[in-house]
């Protein structure tokens, strides 16, 4: 048995090291469901990493610019620029993680990421409100049950800050740069699916029609259909595209060499 063990390790290895295999979109996680990378040289169209291939692309005052968070970010005005994501049931379980960076010296109201309620349904979004001196994250089930999370800051410092704020569990939290982001980062009670109709914006409050608009940068824009670990945001905002997607690549291989070795 030990060739084939042999075989099997030289050609994991030789999957690993081919140039482009690790870009391999089928090889990620299936609990990511949205990845803006927004790594493009220029246009409006953002490609999304994630399996589901979001339609996504940049309305108004916004554009692709070099010395983002990892590789080229989003700069958007704060008049008009967002980033737009079609409505997508993958938004809208009873758990979720969602995941970006950020840099402002705005001193008004900036929401980072926003999936839109509408007349019915639940819906989630995060915001900066330096008036109030926090950041402010909601998670609204399609039942009315909410769950708000506030950081102690505004984090409007014109530096790259990570963002991220997961829901489940009937538990919500809000992380910045990898830490539980203040007094009142935890939130508890009972919670369900987020079901709507409504579409997802980076940079602006409701998507269709957008309002509060974002002035700084954004990059690195995640969704995931489960509650991630401190430690997995910890590990995830240290990786641009390229070490993200080889990693979620060789997780997955790592776990299927395991599994293929218990049975000789
Ligand atoms: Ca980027
Ligand atoms: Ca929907």
């Amino acid at each position: 048995m030990k060739w084939f063990v042999f075989v099997l390790m030289a050609t994991t290895t030789a999957f690993l090291l081919t140039p482009g295999s690790a870009q391999s979109v089928g090889g990620v996680d299936d609990s990511l469901v949205m990845y803006l990378p927004l790594d493009e040289e220029n246009g409006k169209k953002v490609e999304d990493f994630s399996e589901f291939q979001h339609d996504a692309e940049i309305r108004g005052g916004g554009k692709i610019v070099p010395d983002g968070a990892h590789g080229n970010c989003v700069q958007l005005n704060g008049t008009d620029g967002i980033v737009y994501v079609a409505d997508h049931d993958a938004f809208e379980g009873e758990q979720a993680t969602i995941e970006i960076w950020f840099k402002t010296e705005s001193q008004s109201n900036f929401p980072l990421m926003w999936k839109e309620r509408g007349a019915t349904g639940g819906d989630w979004w995060v915001r900066i409100e330096p008036g109030s001196n926090r950041i402010r994250c909601l998670f609204r089930d399609a039942g009315d049950g909410t769950l708000i999370v506030f950081t102690d800051s505004p984090y409007n410092d014109n530096a790259w800050h990570h963002m991220a704020a997961t829901v489940g569990k009937n538990t919500a939290r809000i992380y910045i740069d990898g830490e539980l982001g203040g007094k009142s980062a935890e939130a508890k009670g009972n919670f369900g699916e987020m079901k709507s109709t409504e579409s997802v914006t980076l940079g602006s409050r409701f998507a269709d029609a957008p309002d509060t608009f974002g002035d700084g940068f954004l990059d690195e824009a995640r969704v995931w259909s489960r509650v991630l670990s401190e430690e997995e945001i910890q590990a995830n905002m240290a990786l641009g595209k390229d070490d993200f997607l080889a990693v979620s690549v060789k997780g997955k291989l790592a776990t299927t060499w395991g599994d293929m070795k218990d049975t000789f």
